[in-house]
């Protein structure tokens, strides 16, 4: 599919003149676009067209990226040197003042300011840069922890629930739309045989053990971007910033971090979890944390990382027995392939799990 990019991106109040368009990042979700201007002097810009099949409601989710980016902004205001441009994402507005426009075919678009200088990383081979990412996630949990105005609005309802999640997977198994299912005997029997373990997150929260906090909820590495010295710089990817649990976005990073090959890895031999990045990651969030989390979301922050990564597992298992409707696919065993490079992981966390539980009680 082509856009009339310049078009679109003349529709917004941005500065500088369009000079070129590119597809951008490697995100699953959304089409993203670099627009180089032709100043020099003018900033570049990321323009996205919004997937509306999966975000239902735009309006409200942008009203979210609005209230998060003003409160993180007032906050980055009051610390000397902070580089509120590049620290923080800025939406551009349309012309009709809205922070999206909604074109004649019906689809949404949005515009931030490229951050400029960054460095995003879909592997982490370093424990600096994975102690930068903690870093980066612990201050953005802290510094939204006091943003006035009520609950965010849930823009994918359930997103992390396993609950709901499994329950899916079950419906999907049955109907099975895409004739898939024949071949997954192995996979679903283990992704299945672990599901009343990975319960225990919303069991906390309904017992009341663990509370909602303000949480990112896709805190994939590449969605931490660094500085040209690889020290954290901004936290992108505000779509599903709503109410949950911190395991959410602890486990998700070092599902991303601590790996040691890429997501969708086809050799699962090269796919297991680095416990040096896990400590290092730790590390770093627990600095910024350590001191506001209660004692029971502490001794569970080591069970996160199984969680997540088997989240998404069950997520791209879903999407591929359901004959790939939700995660962007390069080939056409693409979500398989990131199927079983989950669940390797998950193998690879459940070996380590001890000595997960070891570093956590001797960071805190
Ligand atoms: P998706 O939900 O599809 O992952 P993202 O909002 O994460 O979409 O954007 C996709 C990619 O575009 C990011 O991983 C990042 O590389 C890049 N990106 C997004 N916003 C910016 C920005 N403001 N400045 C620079 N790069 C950005
Ligand atoms: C998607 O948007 P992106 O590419 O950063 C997905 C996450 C998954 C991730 C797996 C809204 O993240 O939940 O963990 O892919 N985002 C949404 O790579 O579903
Ligand atoms: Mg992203």
């Amino acid at each position: 599919m082509t856009y009339d990019l310049k078009n679109i991106f003349e529709q917004f109040k941005a500065e500088g003149t369009y000079l070129t368009g590119e597809p951008y990042g490697s995100g699953h979700i959304h089409d993203t676009f670099r627009i180089k201007t032709a100043e020099a002097d003018r900033d570049d810009y990321i323009l996205q067209r919004l997937n509306n099949k999966i975000f239902k409601n735009i309006p409200e989710l942008q009203n979210n990226i609005e209230r998060v980016t003003v409160h993180l902004k007032e906050k980055l205001s009051r610390i000397t040197g902070a580089n509120i441009k590049r620290e923080c994402l800025a939406l551009i507005p349309s012309s009709d003042g809205k922070s999206w426009l909604l074109d004649n075919n019906g689809n949404y678009w949005r515009l931030y300011i490229f951050i400029s200088n960054h460095r995003s990383y879909n592997i982490v081979d370093s424990t600096d840069k994975a102690y930068e990412g903690g870093k980066a996630i612990g201050r953005f949990q802290a510094m939204l922890a006091d943003m006035p105005g009520g609950p965010l609005f849930e823009t994918i309802p359930k997103f992390h629930d396993i609950e709901n999640r499994l329950r899916i997977l079950e419906e999907k198994i049955k109907e099975d739309p895409a004739g898939r299912v024949k071949e997954l005997e192995y996979e679903i029997k283990e992704y299945l045989s672990r599901g009343e373990e990975m319960k225990t997150i919303l069991r906390l929260g309904r017992e009341g053990k663990i509370p909602l906090r303000i949480t990112h909820n896709d805190t994939k590495f590449n969605n931490i971007l660094l500085d040209e010295y690889d020290k954290a710089l901004c936290v992108i990817d505000l779509d599903t910033v709503m109410p949950g649990y911190v395991h959410y976005d602890f486990g998700d990073a070092i599902r991303t971090v601590t790996n040691t090959a890429a997501e969708d890895e086809k050799d699962l031999s090269k796919v297991e979890m680095n416990i040096d990045l896990f400590e290092a990651y730790a590390k770093g969030y627990l600095s910024e944390t350590g001191k506001t989390l209660n004692s029971t979301e502490i001794e569970y922050l080591a069970f996160a990382p199984k969680l997540i990564t088997y989240t998404i597992g069950v997520r791209f298992l879903t999407d591929y027995i359901d004959g790939d409707n939700y995660f962007k696919i390069h080939h056409p065993l693409h979500n398989l392939q990131r199927t079983r490079a989950q669940l390797k992981l998950v193998m690879s966390m459940e070996r380590q799990y001890e000595e997960m539980k070891k570093i956590i009680r001797r960071l805190v």
